[in-house]
C-alpha cells in the first residue's frame, strides 16, 4: 500500500497490460496514456475470449464490443456495442476529447471510428471463437459458467508518481449474449470510476449484476466517506449480493479500488477473481478474496 505509480488490472492478462502501462507511463508521463496503452495489449491478445474482436460473439455470431475511459478530472468517454473497431478503448478516448459527448454506440460509434481513421476491420470470427460458437450453437442454451465463460474483461485502474488517477475498461462482453447486449464496462460508474479527489474503482462479471448497483461509483462514493478501498468493495459486493440473490451462484463478479493514499482493496463474489499489481518494483498476480 501506497507506492505512487501504481497501476491495477483484472484478471491474468492484468499483468502484461500493466506492464505495458507502466511503460507507457514512463514514456509519456501522462495517467492515461498508460491505462489506454495498457488495455491495448489485451484487446490485441488473441487468447482472450472476452477482449477484442477475436472475443466471443452474441448469439447472432457477431462480436460487438464496449469501452470506456475516465480521467480523475471527470473527463469520460465510452463506445457500447461497437462493431469491426480493434481498438474501442482508442475510440472510448476519441470520444472524451473529440466530441460533445460522453457515449457513442453502436452503427454511430462505428461511423465516427471511420471518420476519425480508425482501421475497420473484416467481420470474422478468429478460429478459436469459431469453433466456440459453433459447439454452443448445439444446445444454444444461455447459461455463462462463471470464472470460466465471461471471465476475462480487463478493467485498469492507475495513479501516477503526483497522485493523478484515471482508468480504462475493455470487453467484447458476455458471449452469446442478445444482440445490442451492452453491460457495464462501458457504463460510467457501473464498470469504471475515477475521482481525483477520492480514487478509482473497477469491475469485472455479470454487468447485470454491476449496473444495478452502480457498483464503481458506489465504490469510490463509500471511499469518500471514509471506507477503506477493501471495505468500499466489499461492501459493492455485499449490495450487488443483496440485488441479485435469486442467482447468485451463477453469478460472479469482482471490483478493484485505490484511493488517493494508494491503498488499494479488491473483492468478488465467488471465489476465482484474480487481479494483477503493477509497480516500479513488481507486477505480481493477487487472489482476490471472495464473500462466498
Ligand atoms: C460484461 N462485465 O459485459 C462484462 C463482462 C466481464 O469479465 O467482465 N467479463 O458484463
Amino acid at each position: 500500500n501506497g507506492e505512487k505509480p501504481l497501476i491495477l488490472s483484472t484478471w491474468n492478462h492484468g499483468l502484461p497490460a500493466n506492464e505495458a502501462a507502466l511503460k507507457k507511463l514512463q514514456e509519456s508521463g501522462s495517467i492515461v496514456d498508460a491505462v489506454e496503452a495498457g488495455v491495448k495489449d489485451t484487446e490485441l491478445d488473441l487468447d482472450n475470449l472476452s477482449v477484442g474482436l477475436q472475443g466471443l460473439p452474441d448469439r447472432e455470431g457477431i462480436t460487438t464490443l464496449d469501452a470506456s475511459i475516465m480521467k480523475g478530472d471527470g473527463s469520460c468517454g465510452s463506445v457500447a456495442f461497437v462493431r469491426q473497431v480493434k481498438h474501442p478503448i482508442s475510440l472510448a478516448r476519441a470520444v472524451m476529447e473529440k466530441t460533445p459527448h460522453v457515449m457513442l454506440a453502436g452503427e454511430g460509434a462505428r461511423q465516427f471510428a471511420i471518420a476519425e481513421g480508425f482501421p475497420i476491420e473484416k467481420e470474422i470470427l478468429s478460429p478459436k471463437a469459431t469453433r466456440a460458437y459453433e459447439e454452443w450453437k448445439k444446445t444454444s442454451q444461455y447459461k455463462p459458467v462463471i470464472n470460466i465463460e465471461n471471465h476475462d474483461t480487463i478493467g485498469m485502474i492507475g495513479m501516477d508518481a503526483s497522485g493523478k488517477l484515471a482508468g480504462s475498461c475493455t470487453t467484447s462482453g458476455l458471449a452469446y449474449k442478445m444482440h445490442g447486449r451492452v453491460g457495464d464496462s462501458p457504463i460510467i460508474g457501473a464498470g469504471l470510476y475515477v475521482d481525483d479527489e477520492v480514487g478509482a474503482a473497477t469491475a469485472t462479471g455479470l454487468g447485470e449484476s454491476i449496473i444495478r448497483i452502480c457498483g464503481s461509483f458506489l465504490i469510490v462514493e463509500l471511499m469518500r466517506q471514509g471506507r477503506t478501498p477493501q471495505e468500499a468493495c466489499e461492501e459493492a459486493v455485499r449490495r450487488l449480493i443483496a440485488k441479485n440473490k435469486k442467482d447468485i451462484k451463477d453469478i460472479q463478479a469482482g471490483f478493484l479500488a485505490i484511493n488517493k493514499e494508494g491503498q488499494i482493496g479488491a473483492y468478488a463474489v465467488h471465489p476465482g477473481f484474480n487481479f494483477a499489481k503493477g509497480t516500479t518494483q513488481e507486477n505480481i498476480l493477487i487472489d482476490s478474496k471472495s464473500h462466498y
